[in-house]
């Protein structure tokens, strides 16, 4: 899987070989879910820190989706995997596959929207039911720009946060306010723990050898970078 990086620098694209070069260095996949009701606009967050999109006329998600984005935390190549479904009940995905790995959350409501506030309590349960007990999560007021329609204060959800365990900011997919801040939040919380967990496991002398090689330094494919994860986070040392 190494073969592109035979240091052939003359002939080949060369925006083609910096992504090349981008993908072979990358040190972590960390697979992300979105949640909450429908229409809170995590479409919308997810295409703004993606790819710096916002539509007004979103359609519904109907499945699951993913997206990606690598960025540098603590000097480390990380891949954001961001997964996306319906918030209708009806049109959501079997459950346990969409949580199965994920090691951060985005709960999204919509601060103009009582209802999709109220919940949030529910969604947290389904978290709790069906994720990894070490999940981090975020809470998310969606559309902080319609300033004169809020029906959330921001303390309330500030206080459920809090009681929760879970991190909290407010965001606007449509003019872009906190929503890279909030990501990179989750992403480096979720770094946190997975970089402690790797330090546990170091010093522990039965794991060390099991964990030999599990440090992703060259990869070929979401799956394997994901189950490289999962073999991490289910290790015997701690959590
Ligand atoms: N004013 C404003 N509108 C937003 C914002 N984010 C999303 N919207 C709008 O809210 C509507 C729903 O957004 P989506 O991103 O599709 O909502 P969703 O949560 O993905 O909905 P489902 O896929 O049905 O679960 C769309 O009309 C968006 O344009 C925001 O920050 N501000
Ligand atoms: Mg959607």
């Amino acid at each position: 899987m190494n073969q592109e990086m035979n240091g052939d620098h003359g002939t080949e694209n060369h925006h083609h070989q910096l992504n090349n070069i981008l993908h072979e260095k990358i040190d972590y996949v960390f697979k992300v879910v979105v949640i909450g009701d429908s229409a809170v606009g995590k479409t919308q967050i997810l295409s703004r820190f993606t790819k710096n999109e916002f539509s007004f006329d979103s359609k519904s998600t109907i499945g699951v989706e993913f997206q990606t984005r690598t960025v540098t935390i603590k000097g480390k190549l990380i891949k954001a995997q961001i997964w996306d479904t319906a918030g209708q009940e009806r049109y959501r995905a079997v459950t346990s596959a969409y949580y199965r790995g994920a090691l951060g959350a985005m709960l999204v409501y919509d601060i103009t929207k009582r209802q999709s506030f109220d919940h949030v309590a529910r969604w947290v349960e389904e978290l709790r039911a069906h994720a990894d007990n070490s999940i981090r999560i975020i809470l998310i007021g969606n559309k902080s720009d319609l300033v004169d329609l809020r029906a959330v204060p921001t303390e309330d959800a500030v206080e459920f946060a809090e009681d929760q365990g879970l991190f909290f900011s407010e965001t606007s997919a449509l003019n872009g306010d906190n929503v890279e801040t909030a990501f990179l939040r989750l992403l480096e919380e979720i770094y946190s723990v997975v970089s402690k967990k790797e330090l546990e496991c170091s010093n522990d002398k039965t794991d060390a050898a099991m964990l030999k090689g599990s440090k992703i330094d060259v990869i070929s494919g979401p799956e394997l970078e994901i189950s490289e994860m999962k073999k991490l986070s289910t290790c015997s040392c701690g959590f």
